[in-house]
């Protein structure tokens, strides 16, 4: 296939900088593709540190004011790698001058935030995508395909963890480029925003609907210095979130978050057990799905572990030779490949900012259920999948782009 290029503007440098930068440049190696990123410009505000990024990653110049960036007839896409509170005025200006966006997750601070970026994509038409990378796993797309089949029958519980340590220290500060994570006002929220967000998104993704929730929250640290202001502030992030909740098919869930589980750096963990089979995943082993089925044989019945690295699972093919595994950062991978194949066919690419809006919306109804004590409804509106999910309708029914 002759590819046409599409010019990439990213805007940020740091961590996800790092892990889409690494996308775009493996992609057109290993996936037969309708386009292919053109590094053209990274933005950032520190000019020796964003021209040190483009050298290493090899963009083709730098910007250190992201409306010069949109502005640029020479972007087709601006991908958004910035702290949570730039996401909506970047996605809606880029949205507005007709470029495509791609935003790092959570795609708004809250449910608010995120239904004015869908409203700015969806006016202006542009192709739009939101990097909840954990679906693009092998495993966990796998683990989609086993659910989409019927394989679990009906679904009676989905369970998950997202679990990390690094903030136990109380002379971590907060704020600033590195630690913006632990400010509320730029983050929107702590762990039910960073880290709940990537289990909601994939639960709904795989289970549907999560439509009532009932929650709890602690912040452990009450007090930390502020890197902008120098002084000792209140910390305003959830420390730790906890939640059960329902979904729109009748199942019961329980989320855990926390930065504060000694000896968890991100541990991220799901369970879904239906009335003939279960299916666990686990971050730290993220190559294999491990898969109980009750109609095997009852003699060797038990958990087996399925070892993803098969050219018949999900993009293993266009990976190594079989038995052969892959890591973390092909689901970044993974996500640029479907995003091209889902351009050139002129379809959307899941999640897209509208189905980013739902996930937004279950961590503001956890937010207010921990705050006022009380079950809150969800308010998501498409319909749970299940063995007919091709036959959804709504924007989920694009799951794979
Ligand atoms: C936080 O430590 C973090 O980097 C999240 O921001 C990412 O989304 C998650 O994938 C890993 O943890």
């Amino acid at each position: 296939m002759t590819a046409k290029a599409l010019n990439i503007g990213l805007v940020g440098y740091g961590f996800m900088g790092r892990t889409h930068s690494n996308a775009y440049r493996r992609v057109g190696n290993f996936f037969d593709l309708p386009y292919l990123p053109v590094l053209k410009a990274v933005c950032g505000r520190d000019q020796a540190k964003t021209r040190a990024f483009a050298t290493q990653w090899g963009y083709e110049s730098v910007e250190s004011d992201w409306k010069k960036l949109i502005a640029r007839k020479d972007i087709d896409a601006v991908d958004i790698c910035t702290p949570n509170d730039s996401h909506a005025e970047i996605a809606i200006a880029a949205a507005k001058a007709g470029k495509m966006v791609l935003c790092e997750k959570p795609l708004g601070r809250t449910a608010a935030e995120a239904l004015r970026m869908v409203k700015a994509v969806e006016a202006a038409g542009v192709p739009n995508t939101v990097w909840y990378n954990y679906r693009r796993i092998p495993a966990v797309t796998l683990a989609k395909q086993l659910i989409d089949s019927g394989k679990l029958g009906r679904i009676f519980h989905y369970r998950a963890n997202f679990l990390q340590d690094w903030t136990i220290n109380a002379d971590l500060p907060q704020g600033g480029a590195g630690l913006w994570r632990l400010d509320a006002k730029a983050s929107g929220s702590g762990v039910t925003g960073d880290l709940l967000s990537h289990c909601i998104d994939t639960a709904m993704w795989l289970n549907g609907a999560i439509t009532d929730v009932t929650a709890m929250t602690e912040t452990f640290v009450k007090e930390r210095t502020h890197v902008g202001t120098g002084k000792v502030e209140k910390v305003s992030i959830d420390d730790a979130c906890t939640f059960i909740g329902r979904f729109a098919n009748g199942a019961l869930c329980n989320f855990e978050s926390t930065r504060y589980a000694r000896g968890h750096k991100a541990q991220y963990t799901f369970e879904i057990n239906g009335e003939n089979a279960s299916l666990k995943w686990d971050l730290h082993d993220l190559h294999r799905l491990e898969m109980f089925d009750y109609r095997d044989e009852s003699i060797t019945r038990g958990w087996r572990s399925i070892h993803v690295s098969d050219a018949d699972q999900p993009y293993m093919k266009n990976w190594w030779v079989p038995g052969l595994q892959i890591g973390y950062e092909h689901s970044f991978v993974h996500q640029v490949a479907d995003f091209l194949t889902a351009l050139g066919a002129g379809k959307p690419c899941a999640p897209t900012f509208r189905d980013a809006l739902e996930t937004d919306k279950v961590c503001d109804a956890v937010l207010k259920s921990a705050a006022t004590g009380k079950w809150a409804k969800t308010g998501v509106e498409w319909a749970a999948p299940g063995p007919k999910a091709a036959a959804r309708k709504g924007p989920r029914a694009h799951a794979l782009g």
